[in-house]
């Protein structure tokens, strides 16, 4: 066998454009690409992973990191982190080709003639948070990464802005706490980045193989029960990954959230890494040899989507370490992931095949200090979490303040809304709003004297904000209007069955439902109390939707299991009433619609809703 040379993946400067490369490549183009990456073998690499003291990343490098670049000694087989070349997906060869970050003449041509981009144009925009969406629209859709979910007022009206001059007059909040905006020419496309960046925001990375928005506790720092405010460890996780460039152009796609401990969740156990705070006590902080106080539990490998939550790996992590680990993970993924199959790239896979202990071990070979163990038992209880607690009217940890969780029903929110949240809160809160992964809104820290003035203008704006209500708990993927892999339309769906239950029912306990349109899952179905999967039914091919119920996330942890197959939406209304009537009818006591499917077998459930009036 010969020797290989391993080299980082998107090292490459690129060079400009006159008309962008298309198919496979030509030996020429092989040749260069193999002169080229040995050259940046050649240049000694050496990524540092950064400490992060009071909130800051210091230069401080650390020990004991693998070099991915070694100097070959003779003429090699090329390899991208020991696969080699010839065996690489598609997606791969392009990030050889070219580093995603470097496209910025691709963006200007494709500006300058007002072109949509071709497929692997449309792969390396995604870098820059811009998606060509075809076929489904014709037009490219601006990804942007809104780290810990928090914007400012003025933010959501430059935004606000943008979207009524390049887009359709709507923002969408994601089920990251970040936000949309589709419908944007070719033409507009440099205006909207720079645009962006005058904003103070960006949309690098938010798309294809990159960390993706960094998600925290929407209400962190204002949670009267949280054991640490998220947000300034959230966002020097986002300006780590940001400025590091082999941190862009891993295997695949990937998540990392930060939960605060508190009386809301961050969903945190969805994500390839979860960080959950935790108090370790005197005694268990004696065990673990470190002095009792806040850490973070490391939780790995969630993906909903393929049925799996993230599971605590037995660490404690101090907050200042937190950032550091999150790098060392991403680089030893960034070495073990599959480069060949895109189905079997996420860390899900690595785990799978290599174990949850020969991976910590690894990431943690590239840390300058050990991560103590402690069994997850022997740290403090969190509090029991408010199911929908990101709604509604809730006191601060800070006297005389309340947060007001808005109702945003799948993420729409017009232009016309999103000025006038701006402005509410920056005349009856701080000026500062945050997002939810449920598609939501938070106007935090405002003033018991301004409370009901606000909630006024929040329900004249066509913004409720009570729990109860089926909207609330409502999360709905883009679906068929935007994306080309929806079997249904998911979001106009969502509004319709929650109008069509919200006439029929007042709930007393939040529902939440979920519907995504392709097994794609970005909406996360498994996890929602009614979870919809987008299908096509009948020989008329009709959109209908599969039904799962019983989900949950956090301490409700568990994948919703299927009640029903192939619902044609008409028929969907029927059925999802039935299924509350049935409910409401049946329960025990005041228990959740989780708890009571999650109580019954799937027949026994079947044969309760079927007999629904
Ligand atoms: Fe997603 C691909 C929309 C969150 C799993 N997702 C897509 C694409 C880009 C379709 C495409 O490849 O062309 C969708 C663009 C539609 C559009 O035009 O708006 C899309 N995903 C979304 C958003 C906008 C749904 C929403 O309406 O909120 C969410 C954007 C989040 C963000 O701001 O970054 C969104 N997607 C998710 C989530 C939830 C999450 O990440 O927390 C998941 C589940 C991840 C999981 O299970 O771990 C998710 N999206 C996927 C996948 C499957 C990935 C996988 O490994 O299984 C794809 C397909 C892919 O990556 O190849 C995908
Ligand atoms: Fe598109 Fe499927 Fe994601 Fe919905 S779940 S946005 S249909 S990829």
């Amino acid at each position: 066998m010969p020797p290989t040379e391993t080299i980082p993946a998107g090292s490459s400067n690129g060079t400009a454009l006159s008309a962008p490369p298309r198919g496979p490549f030509t030996a020429a183009q092989k040749e260069y690409l193999a002169g080229f990456m040995a050259g940046v073998s050649q240049s000694g690499f050496v990524p540092f992973v950064g400490h992060l003291a009071n909130g800051t990343i210091t230069s401080e490098p650390a020990s004991g990191l693998t070099n991915h670049a070694a100097i070959p000694a003779e003429p090699v087989e090329q390899t991208v982190y020991g696969t080699p070349v010839s065996e690489l997906c598609k997606q791969e060869l392009w990030k050889l080709e070219q580093n995603g970050l470097d496209v910025w003449d691709r963006l200007l041509a494709h500006a300058d003639s007002d072109q949509l981009p071709d497929e692997q144009n449309t792969y390396y925009f995604r870098y820059f948070g811009m998606f060509y969406v075809g076929p489904a629209q014709e037009s490219i859709m601006l990804r942007m990464r809104i780290p810990a979910g928090e914007l400012t007022s003025a933010q959501l009206d430059g935004l606000a802005d943008m979207a009524e001059q390049w887009g359709p007059g709507h923002l969408d909040i994601t089920t990251r706490a970040n936000l949309q905006i589709r419908q944007i020419a070719p033409k507009n496309i440099v205006k909207v980045l720079l645009r962006l960046e005058e904003l103070g925001l960006t949309s690098k990375g938010s798309g294809v193989d990159n960390v993706r928005n960094i998600t925290a506790t929407p209400t962190a720092g204002v949670d009267r029960d949280e054991l640490i405010d998220t947000r300034p460890l959230a966002k020097a996780m986002h300006h780590y990954i940001l400025n590091n460039r082999d941190l862009y152009g891993l295997p695949r796609k990937f998540n990392i959230a930060f939960d605060g401990g508190g009386a809301v969740s961050a969903a945190a156990d969805t994500n390839d890494v979860g960080f959950m705070a935790v108090r370790v006590g005197e005694a268990a902080a004696q065990a673990a040899g470190v002095e009792p106080g806040v850490y973070f539990r490391l939780e790995l490998c969630g993906i909903t989507g393929h049925q799996q939550f993230a599971r605590d790996v037995g660490v404690l992590v101090a907050p200042k370490d937190c950032v550091a680990l999150g790098a060392a993970i991403l680089r030893a993924f960034n070495e073990t992931g599959d480069r060949t199959n895109r189905k079997k790239a996420r860390l899900k896979y690595v785990v799978d095949k290599m174990g949850y202990d020969a991976f910590l071990a690894l990431a943690e070979q590239k840390l300058t200090f050990r991560l103590p163990r402690l069994p997850l038992d022997r740290c403090e209880p969190r509090p029991r979490t408010i199911s929908q607690g990101q709604i509604g009217v809730y006191r601060q940890r800070q006297p005389r303040l309340n947060y007001v969780g808005v109702v945003v029903p799948v993420g729409y929110l017009s232009v016309r809304q999103a000025r006038r949240v701006a402005e509410l809160a920056r005349n009856y809160g701080s000026g500062e709003v945050r997002l939810t992964v449920w598609q939501n809104l938070i106007i935090p820290n405002v003033t018991d004297g301004f409370l009901e003035t606000l909630k006024r203008n929040l329900v004249r704006a066509g913004l409720p904000y009570e729990a109860s209500s089926v909207s609330g708990g409502l999360v709905a993927c883009t679906g068929a209007t935007g994306c080309k892999w929806a079997a249904s339309h998911t979001k106009e769906h969502a509004v319709e069955l929650a109008r069509h239950l919200e006439k029929r029912f007042q709930l007393d306990r939040p529902v939440n439902i979920h519907l995504t349109g392709c097994p794609n899952s970005c909406a996360q179905h498994y996890m929602g109390d009614i979870g919809l999967l987008g299908t096509r039914v009948g020989p008329d091919k009709r959109e209908g939707y599969h039904v799962y119920v019983g989900g949950g996330f956090g301490q409700d942890q568990g994948i919703a299991r299927e009640l029903f197959r192939s619902i044609s939406f008409e028929s969907l209304k029927s059925t999802v009433e039935k299924m509350l009537g049935g409910y409401l009818r049946h329960r025990e006591g005041g228990e959740t619609f989780q708890a009571f499917t999650r109580r019954h077998d799937m027949n026994t459930l079947q044969a309760i809703f079927s007999n629904e009036e």
